[in-house]
């Protein structure tokens, strides 16, 4: 019996060697070490033998055993361990290879100029206002003293959808809806896109932007129009630039006045880019609101007077950034675009 614990010991180790998987190891096992297996077989043959025999068989059989359950042990850990080696291999990441590059957009040139301009006024106490692009011929032109025979009114020169209804040319009515709806003191800038029939060229196109300015309380003065204009062009272009005033007309002004800037390359003092004036292109045109656009929009000129300006934000962003061409920030070429 010794001899055959000895053989089955030796034959466990050697084919307990030669398993490979988890399933396999099992069935060695049950052969050597289960209920009907090898050891157990053994032991039932203990009653054949002496008293002296029986503890000596007993002890080996059961060292037999823990030696089997040892290596079986032992191969079951090696085995798992490969197993996560193997599965540790087949989820491996490269994470020297560069990620896909995002591509973040940004705003564009315009718009950064119209939250610029915003963001000046709203610091001087100024609310944003906005407004619809399709208008009433009344916001539009009755309302801000357009006489009817006014060129700009023509069919040639504006984009109307009915007889009543057409594009904003400006955004002039906006001003106006706020008036009619509000008691004075009244605040506002409003921005958006204003359309005319014009032909494309460098500086022209029947889509544009412009920013509108108003103010209406008691005792506004022209002093006041000034003061805010000249501040808001020190904010806007730097504290070295100086504005000029020249007489000029609109319906909805009176009086009125065109506004000149300090030329950008000599700040002044006169050079070939001004032709030794010192001053740059006309920036805005302004004015006192005239009584007529008070009364039309239901505010009492005796009461009250207000100032108003506009400019034109594409305008100004050729300037900012230097373009010579308008069709640059309508064109949505991502070559121009990108570069800001
Ligand atoms: C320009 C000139 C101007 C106004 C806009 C205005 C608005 C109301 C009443 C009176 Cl509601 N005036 N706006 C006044 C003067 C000039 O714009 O050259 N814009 C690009």
């Amino acid at each position: 019996m010794k001899e055959r614990l000895m053989e089955i010991k030796q034959r466990a180790i050697e084919e307990i060697k030669e398993v490979i998987d988890m399933e396999e190891l099992d069935k060695k096992r049950v052969e050597f070490l289960g209920k009907k297996g090898e050891i157990t077989q053994v032991l039932r043959g203990m009653g054949k033998l002496s008293a002296e025999e029986r503890p000596v068989i007993g002890k080996l059989a059961n060292e037999v055993r823990s030696v089997i359950e040892a290596e079986i042990e032992t191969l079951k850990r090696d085995l798992k361990n490969k197993a996560k080696e193997a599965k540790l291999e087949s989820e491996k990441i490269d994470i020297s290879m560069p990620g896909r590059k995002k591509y973040y957009g940004h705003r564009h040139p315009l718009m950064r100029t119209k939250e610029e301009l915003e963001e000046i006024f709203m610091n001087m106490g100024f609310d944003v206002v906005e407004g619809p692009e399709i208008e009433t011929v009344y916001n539009n032109f009755d309302a801000l003293n357009a006489p009817e025979d006014h060129p700009s009114r023509d069919m040639s020169d504006t984009f109307y959808i009915t007889e009543n209804i057409l594009l904003r040319t400006q955004t002039s009515p906006v001003q106006v809806r706020v008036m009619k709806q509000k008691e004075p003191p009244i605040k506002i800038v409003s921005a958006g896109r204003t359309f005319r029939f014009d032909d494309v060229d460098d500086t022209h196109s029947p889509m544009f932007h412009q920013m509108e300015c108003l103010v209406v309380d008691k005792g506004v003065t022209l002093a006041n129009l000034k003061d805010t204009i000249d501040i808001f062009v020190k904010e806007l272009f730097g504290s070295d630039f100086n504005t000029r005033f020249r007489p000029h007309d609109f319906p909805f002004t009176e009086p009125s006045a065109e506004v000149d800037v300090s030329c950008f390359k000599c700040k002044g003092k006169g050079c070939d880019n001004c032709n030794g004036t010192g001053w740059a292109m006309e920036l805005l045109g302004c004015g006192m609101v005239h009584p007529n656009v008070l009364k039309k929009c239901g505010i009492d000129p005796e009461i009250y007077s207000g100032f108003a300006f506009g400019l034109g934000i594409d305008r100004v962003t050729m300037v900012k950034y230097g373009l010579n061409n308008i069709r640059l920030l309508f064109d949505n070429d991502m070559r121009f675009l990108d570069q800001f």
